[in-house]
Parts: structure tokens; sequence; C-alpha cells
């Protein structure tokens, strides 16, 4: 496999019953949110990855935030045992779908825990104790990845759904991050950038090979992603937002073997333009 993939998977009909910890309920637009995910797909696209997109069914609400079902290493794929109870049913297509590119270890009861919890940089492994991330779960993640010579810590959140709501890799040693929801203390050896005040929410970026993606109701936090050198581009994914979903949350990344923590080349150049993708 030379070509990177993204698994994705299409937004549920039931989308608006989806499960809701920090956000109030508001009415979801189906349609706009499927429209969103489509374009949102045409990013992965753009930046040269092959999209493998998944069906849903009116059964998993949540379908379409797959990142939560697994987390992808170059060794393995660590198929997920999710915190929530109604996202249980989404687990067995997504490793189907996993297992053509990696072998697969499974999160096992009593353990529970979201992708989306789950922070990897380089052989650094952080995990957020959420509601839905318990500590057999970090147990068994340790277990399963100490062999392979990542280093595995837990780290506490507080006011936002999972660790990646709260702190996202942009490069290799840098970190895209709310301080309100996470303390930077935990990742002293990266260097920090924080998300603007009036942006809480934009701290969760995804980072392909040569570009990030950001949520296009973000821009002052993308300028300042742009700042350091970093080709950014933008999505419209408001109405995902309302279901507590944002940009990592909608993917699994595969790269191909060996290339997932190559240094991402910067720009020479410190001003990159933020491109939108609406
Ligand atoms: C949930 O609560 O499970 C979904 N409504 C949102 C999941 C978003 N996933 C993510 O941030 N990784």
């Amino acid at each position: 496999m030379s070509t990177p993939v993204a698994i994705t998977r299409a937004v549920s009909p039931a989308l608006a019953s989806c499960e809701l910890t920090h956000q109030d309920r508001v009415p979801i637009d189906v349609a706009r949110a499927a429209a969103q995910h489509h374009l949102y797909i045409g990013a992965l696209t753009d930046a040269g990855y092959r999209v493998e997109q998944l069906d849903s069914t009116g059964e998993m609400p949540d379908s379409v935030f797959v990142e939560d079902i697994s987390v992808v290493f170059d060794e393995l794929a660590v198929v997920t045992r999710p915190g929530a109870v109604s996202r249980r049913a989404e687990v067995a297509a997504v490793a189907e779908a996993l297992a053509v590119y990696r072998p697969l270890s499974f999160i096992k009861e009593p353990g529970t825990i979201d992708g989306g919890d789950v922070l990897v940089a380089g052989k650094r492994v952080f995990i957020g104790r959420s509601t839905r991330t318990n500590a057999d779960a970090v147990a068994q993640m340790r277990r399963l990845l100490s062999p392979m010579g990542y280093t595995v810590c837990e780290v506490a959140i507080d006011d936002c759904l999972h660790l990646k709501s709260a702190v996202t890799t942009v490069d290799e040693q840098t970190l895209l991050l709310n301080p309100a929801w996470i303390a930077p203390a935990a990742f002293r050896d990266f260097e920090i950038v924080t998300v603007d005040d009036r942006e809480p929410h934009a701290a969760n970026a995804l980072r392909l090979r040569d570009r990030i993606v950001m949520a296009s109701a973000y821009p002052r936090t993308a300028d300042r992603v742009a700042a350091l050198g970093l080709p950014v581009v933008t999505v419209d994914a408001s109405e995902l937002a309302k279901a507590e979903g944002a940009v990592t949350c909608c993917s699994l990344i595969i790269e191909p073997r060996g290339t997932s923590n190559e240094r991402q080349q910067r720009a020479t150049s410190s001003e990159q333009p933020v491109a939108s993708n609406e």
C-alpha cells in the first residue's frame, strides 16, 4: 500500500439522536450534515487520500464519527470498545474494513475507550480519561503498545468530550491546545500553540501528510496554525458540530507503514494561506 487511505462512514439518518455529553441538543439538519461530510471527504481526496466510505443505518446515530472505533498504528489497529453503549454496533464493520490494512487487537470488557481520547505523537500515546475511557482500557492499551516501544501516558481532561477535543498534533513536535480544557504540563516536551480564546473548540485539527484540516468556524486559530508555516484547509463542519463532532472524528487515517512519523515539510514561507474547501 503506497496510497494513504481514509476510512469514513456515512452520516446516519438518525444523526439527530446522537449521543451528547457537554452540549445541549439542538435540531440537526441531516441532509446538511451529509453535504458537509461530502465536502470533508473532498478535502481528504484533494490531499491524496483514497477514501473508503462505509455504510450506515438508523441504528447507529453516531456512525459518521468513525475515529472513535479504532486507533491505527504502524504495527496494528486497536479496535475500541466505545464508552457509549449506543455506539458498540458501529464496531464490526469498521474492524472488517481495517483488517485489510493492519493486524487487529480488540479492547475487551470491562475496558471502554473512544478513539477520540487517544493522541498519538510519534512513540508517545496520550490517553484522556474522559467519561468514555476507563482505567482498564488504558491498562490494556499499555500492555498492547509497550512491547512495540510506545509510552502510554494517561491525562486528565475537563469540560470536553474527548482528549482530542482539547489537543491535537499539527506537526511532529507541535500541539494545538485549549488550555481551559487540558493542562499543557502533560505535554512539556512539545511546542504548544493555543487556540484563540473565542474559539474553544478549535483545538481539533486533522493532520494529513502535507496539510492540516480545520473547521471553518475557527478562522483566528487557523491563522495561528498557518503562521507556523503549515498549509491549512478549512471545511464547514457546523452541522456535525451540533452532534459534538469535529474534523478528526470523521475519518480513520491509514498512512503507508513507516511514513506516519515523518516530519511534515514546512513551507519556506511563514505566511501560508488558509484555503477553504467550502
Ligand atoms: C458522541 O458523543 O459519541 C458523538 N455524538 C460525537 C463523537 C465525536 N467524536 C470525537 O470527538 N472523536
